[in-house]
């Protein structure tokens, strides 16, 4: 059993109870709490430092499994996840109705991209090269056609699927979430905090989404399962604070990587934008590189907005990676490609689906294969 030390801080408010709904909306892969083993909510705390004892060397915890198998490993598990996206969709059918090598099948798949959320800019380089190619014939016929249209989209995404890449020099490493409200930096969290457990990394997680107490007993719920350090002061805690609080912690305890959450805001909100900017100031009093990665959650499913959200927090703080979620779901799968063709920001992960393991690094091969039908035939 993992054995857990508390650090009991007088003067902030006490948490709120929490329903056990909460924490599995907040963690589905997590194990439904069982009787009164609620942790989060038991203790009168109004700061918990939860720290699991060092000697807890064997049996990683597995969690039950959640009702959703992972999707299958490689290229199949990406087919079988997105084959759902607008994106998907519109282009299976689109060249068996248009077999012939023409204009019309050009202005199809323009409206596809734009449907797909490829955006304006993007669809139309895409489809203008397409036809200075068919125009100086280029292609066979319209499988060449399809097979270039795959290349050029490999192309546009190679650039920016760099993995994110923990630098050992650097102690802690600090991840920095951000992004809007319900875009999944919460679950996403955990999904790393597992990939990183399991790889055998000193992990530490902090509860910077102060605004919300479901937000930090979902990483404390999490971290208890799991054996994961949770820095965390409650609701209404100054965020910048728990950032602090947590990198010192961190740095004392040789952890190698820290993992801070923040709470959603929308871009438009410029107190909580502001706090951002704070936060990762806080974070380089006690190391003037920190954070080394501010990770930028996008949920996938929100279209052309997701433009917008970008620009807005990389003029708080610059966002060095991004993770597209929901992919699964009913994203279009477009704005991908508008998001590597306007920054250019490293895109680390893709979310496809609610396992861990289906937090993808993310591959640009795997994901265009995804997305268009191989071949015509
Ligand atoms: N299907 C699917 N759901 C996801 C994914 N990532 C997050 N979610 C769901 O999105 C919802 C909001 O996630 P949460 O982490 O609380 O968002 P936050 O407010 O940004 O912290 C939850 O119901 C998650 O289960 C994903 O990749 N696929
Ligand atoms: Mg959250």
């Amino acid at each position: 059993m993992v054995s857990w030390f508390r650090r009991n801080k007088p003067e902030s408010a006490a948490p709120r109870r929490l329903s056990t709904e909460d924490l599995a909306a907040a963690f589905p892969d997590a194990p439904a709490p069982a009787g009164d083993e609620v942790a989060p909510t038991t203790p009168p705390a109004p700061v918990v430092d939860t720290v699991p004892a060092p000697a807890e060397p064997t049996t990683p915890k597995s969690d039950p499994a959640p009702e959703a198998p992972p999707a299958p490993a490689g290229k199949p598990g990406w087919r079988e996840r997105l084959r759902g996206s607008a994106f998907a969709r519109s282009f299976g059918g689109l060249f068996s109705r248009n077999p012939r090598l023409d204009d019309d099948l050009l202005d199809e798949i323009e409206t596809a991209l734009l449907t797909a959320d490829v955006g304006v800019t993007a669809s139309t380089q895409l489809v203008e090269s397409l036809r200075k190619r068919m125009k100086a014939r280029e292609f066979a016929d319209a499988n060449a056609l399809l097979r270039a249209l795959r290349a050029d989209l490999v192309a546009l995404l190679a650039p920016v699927a760099l993995p994110l890449r923990i630098d050992a020099g650097r102690k802690p490493f600090v991840i920095l979430t951000v992004g809007v409200n319900g875009v999944g930096k919460t679950t996403t969290i955990g999904k790393l905090a597992r990939r990183y457990k399991d790889e055998g990394r000193a992990l530490m997680l902090a509860a910077g989404d102060t605004f919300r107490a479901a937000a930090v007993a979902q990483l404390q719920a999490w971290g208890e399962r799991n054996g994961v350090a949770v820095v965390a002061q409650g609701q209404n805690a100054d965020a910048a604070s728990v950032a602090f609080d947590a990198l010192q912690a961190a740095k004392s305890r040789g952890v190698e990587v820290l993992i801070a959450d923040t709470a959603g805001r929308l871009h438009t909100q410029g107190g909580l934008m502001e706090e951002l900017a704070k936060v990762a100031r806080v974070l380089r009093k006690l190391d003037p590189e920190a954070p080394h990665e501010v990770l930028m959650v996008i949920d996938g499913t929100t279209g052309q907005n997701a433009i917008n959200q970008v620009r807005k927090f990389s003029e708080k703080v610059p966002v060095t990676g991004l993770v597209v979620t929901k992919l699964d779901g009913t994203a279009k799968g477009g704005v991908v490609f508008a998001l590597a063709r306007e920054f250019g920001i490293p895109i680390r992960y893709a979310g496809i689906g609610e396992r861990p393991e289906d937090l993808r690094v993310f591959d640009a091969e795997a994901f265009v294969d995804a997305l268009l039908p191989e071949s015509l035939g």
